[in-house]
């Protein structure tokens, strides 16, 4: 259903006061129709976040013949909830999502079904009875992004001979029922499980730096022998390494020798990936948040009156300045390591002598 912004175009108004007959003629013309869109957004916990908020409203522009509503949900469900059912007031032509967790849609979806309203899923998944709740999904696969980390620290601790009873490993989790969060976290348990790693403590840093340091912290309180953090996201991994570095010990690869070695996901946050070729992160598994053109596509194909793919993941690479794993094979499936060169840390300014307090 195509929607048409009525304008006025031209209104001349001509008052010809000398006859006496004031006529209006009124040229009304059908301007560009537009696709109105919802986007019920969950937040801005992170730079991924905004990365994906931009992606979406430059994708969804006047020029290109949208208007999209955004609604921000501030991390909380009942408020993305409260959008969907404001954009189902607002009729309008598409209601994209994307979810804070993974329950608690069925009835307000179901309530966009029966107003014949398109769902489209975007980033987290959606757990629902009914799958025909959803038109399409378009997101990442977040276990197989925990399978590229866990695989590279099999590969990376037995070339170093390193034994799997010594790697003493802590997760700071994503926001609890995410589905970035679930899939990073089966991964880990999994490969520590399958390998025999000791997973000490599994934490969540609901995606934040302030609470990644928090809950690195309390871990490093805990534990006298964490020797890998699993970070799932960027901005944990930056909270994780303020924590280790003020409790005095070393972040690096090289647990051998006492060092902390600091896993990531995301790739987006400057400092992180500047650490990332410091070396102060071991390596990031890539999660793209581009997801504007993907959902366009999406909607181009209902448009067209075609039936668009109703779980499509996205294409995402792995990093590291290490050069120990160069591939990874994961369930028959090879998965090139991009190499980032090494930089040297970037030296705090000496303060003079004089200077110093
Ligand atoms: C993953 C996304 C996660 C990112 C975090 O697709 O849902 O949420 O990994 C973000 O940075 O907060
Ligand atoms: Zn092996």
């Amino acid at each position: 259903m195509k929607r048409y912004l009525l304008i006025l175009t031209a209104v001349v108004l001509c008052l010809a006061a000398a006859c006496n007959k004031p006529s209006v003629e009124q040229e009304e013309e059908f301007a560009e129709d537009y696709i109105l869109i919802g986007f019920s957004q969950l937040g801005a916990e992170s730079d991924w976040r905004s990365a994906n908020t931009e992606s979406m409203k430059s994708t969804f522009t006047a020029a290109n013949g949208y208007e999209l509503i955004f609604e921000d949900g501030q991390q909380k469900q009942s408020n993305q909830i409260t959008a969907i059912r404001t954009f189902i007031q607002q009729e309008v032509d598409y209601i994209v999502l994307a979810p804070v967790t993974e329950t608690g849609w069925d009835t307000v979806l179901q309530e966009a079904k029966d107003a014949g309203i398109p769902v489209i899923i975007v980033d987290r998944m959606v757990d629902v009875d009914d799958e025909t709740l959803f038109t399409s999904w378009v997101g990442s696969n977040f276990e197989l992004e925990g399978k590229k980390v866990t695989e590279w620290l099999h590969r990376y601790t037995e070339a170093c001979g390193i034994q799997p009873e010594e790697i003493n490993i802590v997760n700071i989790q994503g926001t609890i029922g995410a589905s970035a969060q679930i899939g990073r976290t089966k991964a880990l348990a999994d490969a520590a499980k399958e390998h025999g790693w000791n997973l000490l403590a599994e934490m969540t840093g609901d995606f934040t730096q302030a609470k990644g340091r928090e809950v690195m912290e309390y871990l490093l309180d805990g534990y006298d022998n964490i020797n890998v953090v699993y970070c799932e996201n960027d901005h944990e991994a930056l909270g994780a390494i303020e924590a280790i570095e003020a409790a005095g010990k070393t972040v690096g690869p090289d647990i051998a020798n006492g060092e902390i070695m600091v896993l990531a996901f995301d790739g987006i946050n400057d400092e992180a990936v500047a650490y990332l070729k410091e070396g102060k992160i071991t390596c990031i598994a890539e999660c793209n948040p581009l997801h504007g053109p993907r959902v366009k596509a999406i909607i181009d194909q209902l448009e067209a009156g075609r039936v668009p793919g109703k779980l499509n993941f996205v294409e995402e690479g792995f990093s590291s300045a290490d050069t120990t794993v160069s591939s990874l094979v994961i369930d028959g499936q090879v998965y090139g390591v991009t190499l980032v060169e090494k930089t040297e840390p970037v030296a705090e300014p000496e303060v003079p002598e004089s200077e110093q307090e």
